[in-house]
């Protein structure tokens, strides 16, 4: 197995490290692949909690430039069609993770760039070390944001902020993006994985089936009306409903006890 992402069992969940810190954890195919081997076993082997990093101090600077594949096209052949390396690789991975039916916890050690800034913004809880920046660098290579970025930055901070990051490709501290409401957290650089280790453990003893069911509702109800959405609070909490850890949760506040949730 490649060692381009690190998979570490922690029990209920499963730590996922982006490991190509020389090159800023930038995605070639071979990390493409890897990543997406280690969300999918995360998610067959019944684990109830994912935390993404990186190695390093960069967190993800985007597609690796210098691949071949990206930086040189087949003499004669015309340029690459980067829409279908989109649909190939990084919008499988994004859907995978808002897909997901587990909670999957972004820690960004550093820098975060194009594809690598975008793919922790898809990701449910985003903490960040005071020391990471944010940065929509593609522009300055001619291209538009990806990954979800467009969706998601829109509708995390705006279309006025949206738009002068995407436009102009500036750098934004992760204070920055905290205090625009486009990441949870910011955390001093030497405590920021076991913050991030810390809730990815609380959430993955967590009542799994409710959470999965929030974050589907959380993002049916950017494009519903209200009335619509009343209707997808209902559907998923008679299904909650019905859930173990339902009764669990129930029995241990009139016990005056703590729950102990199971995922069922
Ligand atoms: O294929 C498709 O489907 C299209 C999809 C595209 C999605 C995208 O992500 S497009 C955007 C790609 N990313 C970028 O444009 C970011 C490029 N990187 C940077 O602008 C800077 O590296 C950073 C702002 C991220 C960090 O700057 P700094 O000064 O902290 O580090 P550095 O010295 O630039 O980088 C350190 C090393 O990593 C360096 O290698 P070296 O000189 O030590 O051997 C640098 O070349 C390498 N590196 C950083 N980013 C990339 C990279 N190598 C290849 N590709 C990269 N994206």
């Amino acid at each position: 197995m490649s060692d381009s992402v690190l998979s570490t069992d922690r029990g209920a969940w499963v730590e996922v490290t982006l490991n190509r810190p020389d090159k800023l954890n930038c995605f070639n195919r071979e990390m493409h692949l890897a990543l997406r081997a280690a969300l999918e076993a995360a998610l067959s082997d019944g684990k109830r909690a994912i935390l993404l990093t990186g190695a390093g101090r960069g967190f993800c600077a985007g597609q690796d430039l210098s691949e071949p594949d990206f930086a040189q096209a087949d003499e004669g052949a015309g340029p690459r069609d980067l829409g279908q390396a989109l649909e190939e690789l990084y919008n499988p991975l994004v859907r995978i993770i808002q897909n997901a039916e587990l909670p999957v916890v972004c820690a960004v050690n550093g820098v975060a760039a194009g594809a690598g800034a975008n793919v922790a913004l898809a990701c449910d809880i985003v903490l960040a070390s005071e020391t990471a920046s944010f940065v929509q660098a593609f522009v300055k290579i001619g291209l538009v944001p990806d990954v979800g970025g467009t969706w998601n930055l829109v509708h995390s901070v705006g279309l006025a902020r949206a738009k002068a990051l995407a436009l102009t490709g500036t750098p934004i501290t992760a204070q920055q993006a905290a205090d625009w409401g486009m990441i949870w957290q910011v955390l001093p650089a030497a405590a920021l994985l076991e913050a991030a280790r810390s809730l990815t453990a609380e959430l993955a003893e967590g009542p799994t089936r409710a959470l999965a069911l929030t974050k589907k509702a959380l993002h049916a109800a950017v494009t519903h009306s209200l009335s619509e959405q009343l209707a997808v609070e209902a559907e998923a909490q008679k299904a909650c409903g019905e859930t173990e850890d339902h009764a669990e949760g129930l029995a241990a506040f009139l016990a005056k006890r703590a729950p102990l949730f199971k995922g069922k």
